[in-house]
């Protein structure tokens, strides 16, 4: 009887375990299922035509280059389009032991001792006459208020300039002016000034303090305005200036161009101006209905700033806009508006409502009538607020949760909608007869988050695809743990209906994109260093024979040592146990592409001169022993015998 109840129960406790079993693995299936891209269907030749319009065959090339943004990996990757090939990774904020960056000397010395990650938002490549010139590409960090610039002739980091004072959670960053006389940098975080930093550690020395109940009075939100020079795009803080804002939470910016040329446009949210503790934010700062883009006149503020209108704080020339008249303007926009984007022609100022389902148009002219005529209704904070019924001309309805907005060459919009995970196409152009219609939809795969274009930004535009930057890729990848990759989709726009054709998983966190034409930036690439273009020209050695260690006092050793198929000179380096070593590595090969690397055994430090070029790695000996050097990057036949010995002395006891 007993043994029947037994089987009886096992009987029982087996179906339900099948039964639980089969629960998850239907519910795995279901979520797999999920993520599969939901297509229409799609005949076998339209698949053909898609897929060759992405096929980038070995030997042939890219059009474009396509600059992504990293987040919080510090980094930028390159990749090429319509490939979507990964190409390049240009450390900038993180160390990247693959180049070596962030462990040799000079890249280390720019990241400064404090931080080693930075979080990149948005890449701005350097413009002239409002297109990229191909150049320079700038980004920001939102973490640490800094910026830096990559050079495209050599594709690095060749400043980093901050922390930037008084600003802090530069996010509204960098949307380059349209000859690249300015970068932008504007507050997320409110917080109370100075910041004061110390340049040349690129660290803080201190913030100030101040209750979070005096949030509205002390906190202050900063928009700055970093001087580029057009000639080297040297980012200089001598020549830049800020303006003292209310404590509103500014989110994006973008520069004016064409007739709107020498303004910049800033959303904000929060322009409740609070921050309550024990209370989110996200509730305190959707009361209002509306919140504002903020006009800032730069070229006013520039003359301001020549007549002295300022005043120092934290090192910063900062101007009080309810001091100086005429340079600060709101104008309402629904509802906590996030990304703002001029239109190619500079006539109109899209902002993207978030919390409501329409993009919402302001005309750069009515702004200006209103300004002339006073249709001032309001100040908040001291700012003048400008009538929206005389500066808007639409909302266009494109739907839930507009974020970002690029361009084609046809005069469409493209907006992200990350609540609906889509697309919208509508028309911004006079004369268009689509002029402030969505014309069409595309689903995305998903929670876009930024929306990127060839050209997308410029005042010329190339069309021919947008990319989606998306958030979630809901597992349309083989699983890689828990969490998932984001992905970036490709949109064929050539047509009336766009196709999602493509898609491509970046690393972490892939905000913005820059695309540019190849042709702009692959003419000035350079194949080695020179002589002269070596960045550190006055430390390298040519000649095996130049090659040499040199005591310079008790404590210091200086090595000068090169490297080229298959041996770095010197071999043997000897120094004393306790010594500083500097250690300048040139590589002479005169080929591309023919690059060595070096590391040291038991000590950190990793490089990898390129041709041509010259690296410096500075340690102290603090560990006795024998400590073998070598190539780590394989190089060549005899890329294993490319090795040495760092032999340190010990102290005598
Ligand atoms: S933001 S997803 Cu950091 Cu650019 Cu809009
Ligand atoms: Cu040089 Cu491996």
């Amino acid at each position: 009887m007993r043994g029947k109840m037994k089987s009886k129960k096992f009987v029982l406790f087996l179906t339900l375990c099948i039964g639980l079993a089969l629960l998850v693995v239907g519910a795995d299936a279901r979520r797999r299922r999920r993520g599969r891209i939901k297509r229409a269907k799609v005949t076998k030749s339209q698949l053909i035509e898609d897929a060759l319009k992405v096929y980038v065959p070995p030997g042939d090339f890219d059009k474009y280059y396509l600059f992504l943004s990293g987040g919080h990996s510090g980094q930028i990757y390159v990749y090429g389009v319509p490939s979507m090939r990964h190409i390049r990774t240009i450390p900038v904020f993180s160390r990247y032991s693959a180049t070596g960056w962030g462990y040799e000397y000079y890249s280390r010395k720019m990241m400064g001792p404090r931080f080693t990650w930075g979080d990149i938002h948005h890449p701005s490549l350097s413009e002239t006459n409002g297109d990229y010139d191909g150049r320079w590409l700038f980004v920001n960090d939102n973490a640490h208020n800094r910026l830096a610039r990559i050079n495209l002739d050599d594709f690095k980091v060749h400043q980093i300039l901050g922390p930037v004072p008084n600003v802090m959670g530069d996010h509204a960053s960098v949307y380059v002016t349209p000859n690249t006389e300015y970068a932008h940098m504007a507050s997320r975080f409110s917080v109370p000034i100075p910041t004061e930093v110390d340049l040349k550690n690129h660290t803080y020395k201190r913030g100030t303090y101040a209750p979070i109940e005096e949030y509205k009075t002390k906190y202050k939100g900063v928009l700055t305005f970093i001087h580029i020079d057009p000639k080297t795009g040297y980012m200089d803080l001598e020549k830049s200036f800020q303006i003292l804002m209310p404590p509103w939470d500014f989110d994006l910016a973008d520069a004016g161009k064409g007739p709107s040329y020498g303004w910049s446009f800033f959303t904000c949210y929060n322009s409740e101006a609070e921050f309550i503790k024990g209370k989110p934010l996200e509730v305190v700062a959707s009361q209002r209905d509306k919140d504002y883009i903020v006009a800032v006149n730069w070229k006013k503020a520039e003359q301001a700033v020549k007549e002295g209108k300022y005043t120092v704080i934290g090192g910063m020339k900062v101007i009080d806009p309810t001091k100086v008249k005429g340079l600060v303007y709101a104008m309402p926009t629904k509802k906590s508006p996030h990304g703002v984007d001029v239109t190619p022609d500079g006539r109109y100022i899209v902002g993207n409502g978030k919390l409501a389902p329409v993009t919402v148009v302001h005309s750069f002219e009515k702004m200006i009538e209103a300004i002339k005529t006073g249709k001032i209704v309001r100040h908040d904070m001291g700012i003048p607020v400008l009538d929206e019924n005389v500066t808007k001309v639409a909302e266009v309805p494109v739907g839930l949760g507009p974020l970002h907005t690029v361009f084609d060459d046809k005069g469409y919009a493209y907006t992200s909608l990350f609540v609906e995970s889509a697309v919208a196409k509508w028309g911004w152009k006079d004369g268009l007869k689509d002029q402030w219609k969505m014309v069409d939809k595309v689903p995305i795969q998903y929670n876009i988050g930024h929306i990127a274009a060839p050209h997308g930004d410029t005042v010329k535009p190339r069309g021919e695809w947008v990319f989606a930057l998306n958030k979630l890729s809901k597992g349309t990848h083989l699983k890689v743990g828990p969490d998932q990759p984001e992905s970036c989709q490709l949109i064929d726009i050539s047509g009336p209906k766009m196709r999602i054709i493509y898609q491509a998983w970046p690393e972490p966190e892939p905000h913005y994109a820059m695309c540019i034409d190849a042709k702009l930036v692959e003419p000035h690439v350079f194949e080695v260093y020179t002589k002269e273009t070596n960045p550190e020209k006055e430390y390298a050695v040519y000649d095996p024979k130049d090659a040499r260690v040199v005591r310079k006092d008790d404590h210091t050793v200086e090595v000068f040592a090169c490297e080229i198929r298959s041996s770095i000179w010197p071999n043997v380096v000897e120094v004393n146990e306790g010594d500083t070593v500097i250690f300048h590595l040139t590589n002479i090969e005169t080929m591309r592409d023919e690059i060595h690397g070096f590391g040291i055994c038991g000590y950190d430090i990793c490089g990898v001169p390129t041709p041509g070029e010259t690296q410096t790695y500075v340690f102290k000996a603090d560990v006795p022993g024998v400590w073998p050097f070598y190539c780590v990057n394989f190089c060549s036949a005899l890329h294993q015998e490319m090795q040495g010995y760092l032999l340190v002395k010990p102290k005598k006891k």
